[in-house]
C-alpha cells in the first residue's frame, strides 16, 4: 500500500471498505469505476451491500443512484441488485440480478448511448453527483492518480462529485503507468473546441487522473483480480460469419474503397464479435488498428501477432487467461496499447474523422435493415444499447452480424419488423448472418428486403418473409417500405403465446 500511495495525506485517509461505505447515504447518486469486468471497485459495493441489507432488515429505504462506465461484475452490480439497493442505474449493465430486476419492473434503468453519459453529467440533466467510488492503480507524491484497468467515466466521476473514496488496488499492475491519456480539453457548448485526435494511438492528454484531494474522504485499500467473462472457443456459426466479413472487407480493399491495411477496427463485446477477430486475425491483414471502447481476447492476440499495430479503448476486458498472457509480455503490449475516457474512445466527431469499420452483435433485424440491439420480444431488456449506437451512426461502415436463428431454432432473427429499434435503417449499412453477408449501401427499402432476405434469413424462414413482403407490396397504403401492420409483430407475439415463431 505505501508503495501505491505516495502522496503522505491519502495514506492517512486510509479506513476499511465498511468505514468508506458508511459515508454513503440513502439517495445518494454514486458514480462507480467499472467498464465492463475491469476497473471496478471491489470492497466498498460489498460493504454498502451489507448496510442496505441491515436498513431493510429494520423497514428502512436504502437505494442509490449508481452511475458506472458501463457493466462491471458481481462483486459490484450483482451484490447492490441483490440488496435491492439501486433505485435507478445508467447507463450500461448485463448483470443477470440487474437484468431481473429491471424486467420484473423493480429497477429503474436509463439505457443510454456511452458517449453521451459524461456530457450529460456535465450539462447537469441528472442531477448532482454525490459521491464518487473509483478504483485506481495508485497515487503519486502530488495527489494525481495512476488510473485502472480501464477509463470509463472516471475523469466526470472524479470532477463532479462532491466526495471521493479511492480504491487503490494492488493487484492491478504497476506497469499500468503510462498507458492511459486523459483528455482535459473538453468544455460545454458554446465553447467546445475540436478534439486534437487524428491517428487512432495518437495522445493528446496526460497519463494521469486529477482529483482535489480535498474532495477524497477515505482510501480503500484492495487486492482483488478484475473479473471478465470467459469467451467461448469460435464455433462454425461465428466462423462462417468471420468468414463473411473477411471476404468483404478483401472485396473492398480490391474495390479501391479502402486502404490494404483497412480503415480502424471498432468490434462490440460477446462471443461473436470476439471471434470475427480471430477470423480477422487469421486472414490477409496486417499492419491494421484498432479505436474501439474495450479490448477484448481477440484483439490481444491480433497484437501478438502483428496483425494489429496499435488499439485504443477505454478498458481491458481480457479473460484470466488473457490477462495471463498481457501481464507476462506488459512491457511490448503499453506500447501499443492507449486507454481513454469513454467520452473520447466513443466520441461521434473522432469517430467520423477517422472513418472507422464497426462491427456489433444484435439480436434481430428487420428485411428494412432496422437494428435491435438490445430488447427480447419488444418489452424485456438485454443489456443495453452500450457504445454500438456510438459507433454505428458514424462509422465509414457499421457492420451489425447475429447468427440468423436463436433459441435452439424456434426464432428467426431476421423478422419483418424488429420489436424494438436500437439502429434505424440509417444507419445500418452491412447485415451478417452465417448464411451470408447482406450490403445495404444505396439501396431502396425494397431491395434491402430482397437481400436481407436471400442473404442473412435462414433458409427455414425465407419463404414466410418472402410471402410477407409479397402480401405487404400489394398493400395500397404505401409501396416504399411495404408493411402490413397488423402482421409485422406477429412473429413475436406467435413466439411468446407458443415458444415458436415459425408459423
Ligand atoms: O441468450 O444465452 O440465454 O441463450 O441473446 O446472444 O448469440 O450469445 O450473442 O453474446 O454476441 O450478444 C446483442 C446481446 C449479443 C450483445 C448482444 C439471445 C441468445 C442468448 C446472447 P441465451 P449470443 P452475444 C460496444 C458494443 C449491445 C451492446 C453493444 C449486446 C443471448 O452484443 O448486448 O453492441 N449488444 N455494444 O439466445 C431472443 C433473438 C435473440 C435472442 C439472441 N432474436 N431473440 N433472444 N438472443 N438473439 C461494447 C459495449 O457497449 C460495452
Amino acid at each position: 500500500f505505501e508503495d501505491r500511495v505516495l502522496y503522505p495525506e491519502f495514506r492517512a485517509r486510509m479506513v476499511s471498505a465498511d468505514e468508506a461505505a458508511a459515508l454513503i447515504a440513502p439517495g445518494d447518486r454514486v458514480g462507480m469505476s467499472g467498464f465492463t469486468g475491469a476497473g471496478y471497485p471491489k470492497a466498498v459495493p460489498g460493504a454498502l451491500a451489507r448496510r442496505m441489507q441491515a436498513a431493510h432488515a429494520r423497514g428502512e429505504d436504502f437505494r442509490i443512484g449508481l452511475w458506472t462506465g458501463a457493466s462491471t461484475a458481481p462483486e459490484l452490480d450483482g451484490v447492490l441488485a441483490q440488496a435491492h439497493g439501486i433505485n435507478m442505474r445508467m447507463p450500461y449493465q448485463s448483470d443477470p440480478s440487474c437484468r431481473k430486476q429491471i424486467n420484473a419492473g423493480d429497477m429503474q434503468y436509463m439505457d443510454i448511448h456511452l458517449s453521451h453519459v459524461a456530457p450529460f453529467v456535465w450539462f447537469g440533466f441528472f442531477g448532482k453527483l454525490d459521491v464518487a467510488v473509483v478504483e485506481v492503480a495508485g497515487v503519486l507524491p502530488d495527489g494525481r492518480l495512476v488510473p485502472s484497468s480501464s477509463v470509463g467515466n472516471n475523469k466526470t466521476w472524479l470532477d463532479q462529485a462532491d466526495k471521493v473514496i479511492l480504491e487503490v488496488n494492488q493487484w492491478q499492475p504497476a506497469e499500468l503507468d503510462g498507458m492511459h491519456d486523459i483528455y482535459y480539453g473538453t468544455d460545454l457548448p458554446p465553447h467546445r473546441v475540436p478534439i486534437p485526435l487524428v491517428q487512432p494511438h495518437d495522445r493528446i492528454g496526460e497519463p494521469y487522473l486529477r482529483v482535489d484531494p480535498e474532495k477524497v474522504v477515505a482510501v480503500v485499500s484492495t487486492h482483488h483480480p478484475d473479473r471478465n467473462s470467459v469467451f467461448n472457443a469460435p464455433d462454425e456459426c461465428s466462423q462462417r460469419i468471420a468468414g463473411h466479413i473477411v471476404d468483404f472487407l478483401q472485396q473492398e480493399v480490391a474495390l479501391g474503397r479502402m486502404p490494404r491495411e483497412l480503415l480502424p477496427l471498432q468490434s462490440g463485446v460477446g462471443n461473436i464479435a470476439n471471434a470475427v477477430l480471430a477470423g480477422l486475425d487469421a486472414g490477409p491483414f496486417k499492419h491494421l488498428s484498432a479505436y474501439t471502447e474495450v479490448l477484448q481476447d481477440g484483439m490481444l492476440a491480433m497484437l501478438k501477432s502483428g496483425t494489429l499495430d496499435s488499439a485504443s479503448a477505454t478498458a481491458l476486458s481480457l479473460s484470466p487467461a488473457a490477462m495471463e498472457r498481457f501481464l507476462a509480455d506488459i512491457d511490448f503490449y503499453r506500447q501499443r496499447i492507449v486507454l481513454r475516457p469513454q467520452e473520447i474512445s466513443n466520441h461521434p466527431e473522432v469517430i467520423r474523422r477517422l472513418g472507422l469499420i464497426a462491427m456489433n452483435a444484435m439480436i434481430e433485424a428487420d428485411i428494412y435493415g432496422n437494428v435491435n440491439s438490445t430488447h427480447l420480444m419488444g418489452s424485456a431488456i438485454m443489456n443495453g444499447i452500450g457504445g454500438s449506437g456510438d459507433f454505428a451512426r458514424n462509422a465509414y461502415l457499421s457492420i451489425f452480424m447475429t447468427p440468423s436463428l436463436a433459441k435452439g431454432g424456434a426464432i428467426s432473427c431476421i423478422v419483418p419488423m424488429v420489436s424494438h429499434v436500437d439502429h434505424t435503417e440509417h444507419d445500418v449499412q452491412i447485415l451478417v448472418t452465417e448464411q451470408g453477408l447482406a450490403d445495404l449501401r444505396g439501396k431502396s427499402p425494397t431491395q434491402r428486403a430482397e437481400l436481407v432476405i436471400e442473404h442473412c434469413a435462414h433458409p427455414d424462414f425465407r419463404p414466410q418473409l418472402r410471402d410477407y413482403v409479397e402480401r405487404a407490396k400489394a398493400n395500397p397504403v404505401g409501396r416504399h417500405t411495404p408493411h402490413l401492420l397488423g402482421e409485422a409483430l406477429s412473429w413475436h407475439q406467435r413466439f411468446v403465446q407458443t415458444g415458436s415463431m415459425r408459423g
